[in-house]
């Protein structure tokens, strides 16, 4: 037999033992070999969708990755229901993250952004938030998510108002996406395929019911699947989230990833002020003077006591 055939490919979709990887050829499932896996136990996914790979074209037609090209950003988190050291990558390779909220049912949690947007600014990878279901907004609540938006636009974060169900706030999110290769990311629930679908009637992406009695979504997507936009770019879905959980950051570096934080970071007298408990702390003042919102410190303070928490829990 002749020298094994190569090719190059990006992976649109794993399921744990298969990757189907797009290339020139088409799409083409394939399989890694077993000592990626073992390589590198402090990731759940040594090859996330996203992740360019090479492969070695098999007899029956499959192929078998043989290579990662180094990835040149990534959206990851903590590994769900495990130790804080093990880092999952959601997906590999993008230009932009959006953070998918509704502004009700399931409820906005603006705890969740943060901590989304702290993970993307350690990656340092754009981000922005898209606020879902607007449809469902009633006056008081409409003020509230205002404030939400203008708050985190004025940290430089782009903010979309958008509804699957009467289009409002669609153009917008067409035009952001447009050949870039972007991820949604969010609850369960609020809206993520559902986006999808309406802005790319063809993919057919399952959506599910809201539990009447949690008024949480049900964890209908499963995998996270890149897909390509018609008007170019790709768009990943990915499976909802209870938190987005925070991996490797010690606790006395998480103001820095606090956008607004930042200019006051230095005036605190002492030089690794976490800004909690510590006297002449520059960052509580510039809480007491309107620079920063209480809102922000609140979860910035709950995000520091989980990050404590977890060095306590891995004995570091
Ligand atoms: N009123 C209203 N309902 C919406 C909107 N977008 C989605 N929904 C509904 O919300 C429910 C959940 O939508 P999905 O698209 O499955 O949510 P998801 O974020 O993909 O959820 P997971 O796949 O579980 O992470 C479905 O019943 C949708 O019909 C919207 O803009 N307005
Ligand atoms: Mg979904
Ligand atoms: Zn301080």
């Amino acid at each position: 037999m002749g020298k094994a055939t190569r090719i190059t490919g990006i992976v649109l979709k794993s399921t744990g033992s298969w990757y189907n990887v797009f290339t020139a050829d088409g799409m083409i499932a394939s399989r890694v070999r077993g000592r990626f896996r073992l390589k590198d136990k402090e990731t759940t996914n040594p090859i996330a969708v996203g992740d360019q790979v090479d492969l070695q074209i098999e007899m029956d037609g499959s192929g078998t990755i043989m290579f990662i090209h180094p990835r040149w950003s990534k959206l990851s988190r903590r590994a769900a229901g495990r130790k804080a050291t093990i880092e999952h990558v959601i997906v590999a390779n993008v230009d932009m993250a959006w953070c998918v909220q509704s502004v009700i049912f399931p409820k906005f949690n603006p705890g969740f952004i943060d901590r989304f947007l702290v993970m993307t600014e350690i990656n340092e990878l754009p981000a922005g938030i898209i606020l879902n279901k607007c449809d469902l907004l009633n006056e008081e609540l409409a003020a509230e998510m205002a404030w939400w938006k203008q708050t985190y636009e004025d940290m430089g974060y782009p903010v979309i108002l958008t509804s699957a169900s009467t289009g409002e706030g669609l153009e917008a999110l067409v035009a952001t996406l447009k050949n870039k290769t972007s991820v949604m990311s969010g609850p369960s629930g609020v809206g993520k395929s559902s986006l999808l679908n309406v802005l790319e009637p063809n993919l057919g992406l399952r959506t599910g019911e809201m539990s009447d009695y949690t008024q949480k979504g049900k964890h209908t997507t499963t995998h996270a699947e890149l897909w390509p936009l018609s008007s170019g770019g790709y768009v990943a879905d990915t499976p909802g989230l209870r938190e987005f959980g925070i991996w490797d950051l010690a606790p006395e570096d998480l103001s820095g990833f606090f956008l607004e934080f930042r200019p006051f970071l230095d005036n605190c007298h002492f030089p690794n002020c976490t800004h909690d408990h510590e006297p002449s702390c520059a960052i509580i003042e510039a809480v007491n003077d309107g620079y920063i919102t209480p809102e922000r410190y609140k979860s910035y303070l709950n995000i520091l006591s989980t990050l404590k928490q977890g060095l306590k829990d891995t004995g570091r």
